[in-house]
């Protein structure tokens, strides 16, 4: 499968140089004397990210690993200082994390629209005109910068992720909450991205859900898909565990995703959880219902169909109320 979901990348930014300060002098026919007239060299082009709703991976800056700066243009006669570079801004999504080489957090994107300069352009050298040099035609070159290599991380930003093992119908829930359109398989790891949708409820009021790819035990060893996408969870504020009606022992895979959860961050398990039972409408009688109610004891359990929506509704109030509490 061709994976255009790109949460990881290295680029190179650089912003402009100054520009040369001029040296120009001129002859002052009335005095007989020459004076320094050179105007200052123009400011260079700073690097600027910008926070882009549209863009959901690095998928776009796959291509493009180099990003440099448009450099001061150089000051002229008659004190004129150069045009300062143009800025150049590098679009990301929402929840993107540069950081430099020994790990240092430089910036944070979060918010649409959101501007922050990663790199500072060059200030322009002084022209002859301001430096009054005894050497007349004296003027500096504006300062020089360095690039750096910085890694784009992405985090995605999301009320509520989904987590369970695969096919427990994450992404058909997603798909019935949310505006999302994900892929719905009869299989494992149909989902291998993660997928985000945004729910309405209340007065105008939305929340964006992510659809996290299936998490077996061991998925901190490797198994399956791994556990890296787990990252994408840790800015959620609440934890929909998903557990089929299906298994064989609810409790245990429950059990099983908070273990992979904590190999991969502790601190995921301070959130706020729901545990959810989806596929309700193939428990086939009350035993098996009580039994699952049992299995968790004093958990509050949601039992939920996406084909029937039994519970959905009484689900989104309760997601609702944790978001609230
Ligand atoms: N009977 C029943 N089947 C469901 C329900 N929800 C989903 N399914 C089915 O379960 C299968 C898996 O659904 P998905 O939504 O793809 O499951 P998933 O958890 O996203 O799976 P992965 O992406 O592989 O992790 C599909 O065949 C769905 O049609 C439900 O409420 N009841
Ligand atoms: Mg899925």
């Amino acid at each position: 499968m061709k994976n255009n979901f790109i949460d990881f990348i290295n680029i190179f930014c650089k912003s402009g140089n100054g520009g040369f300060g001029s040296s120009h002098i001129k002859k002052v026919r009335k005095l007989n004397k020459w004076i320094p007239d050179g105007g200052s060299g123009g400011k260079g082009g700073n690097i600027i990210l910008l926070g882009t709703s549209h863009y959901r991976t690095f998928y776009h800056l796959k291509f493009k690993k180099h990003f440099i700066a448009e450099s001061g243009y150089i000051g002229s006669r008659n004190n004129k200082t150069g045009l300062n570079g143009n800025d150049l801004y590098i679009k990301v999504p929402l929840g993107t994390i540069v950081k430099d080489n020994n790990k240092n957090i430089l910036a944070e994107i979060i918010l649409n629209q959101e501007k922050k300069i990663l790199l500072e352009g060059g200030f322009g050298g002084k022209g002859s005109k301001i430096l009054k040099h005894k050497m007349k035609f004296h003027s500096l070159s504006g300062i020089q910068t360095v690039g750096i290599w910085v890694t784009l991380e992405l985090k995605i930003l999301a009320d509520i992720g989904i987590i369970g093992f695969p096919n427990v119908g994450k992404s058909t829930l997603l798909s019935i909450i949310t505006n999302a359109k994900p892929k719905i398989g009869n299989f494992s790891f149909t989902t291998k991205q993660p997928n985000l949708g945004v729910m309405k409820y209340g007065y105008g009021k939305t929340y964006t859900i992510a659809d996290i790819p299936g998490i077996i035990q061991n998925s901190h060893k490797g198994k399956g898909l791994g556990y890296f996408f787990l990252k994408h969870i840790e800015r959620n504020s609440i934890l929909l565990f998903l557990i089929t009606s299906e298994s064989q022992n609810t409790k245990i895979e429950y059990l099983i995703l908070l273990n992979e959860l904590n190999q991969f961050n502790p601190k995921l398990l301070n959130k706020k959880r729901l545990i959810v039972i989806s596929k309700a409408d193939l428990i086939q009688t009350k035993i098996i219902k009580q039994k699952i109610i049992n299995d968790f004891k004093t958990e509050k359990i949601i039992f939920i169909s996406s084909f029937t929506k039994e519970g959905i509704l009484k689900l989104k109030q309760k997601l609702l109320q944790l978001i609230n509490s």
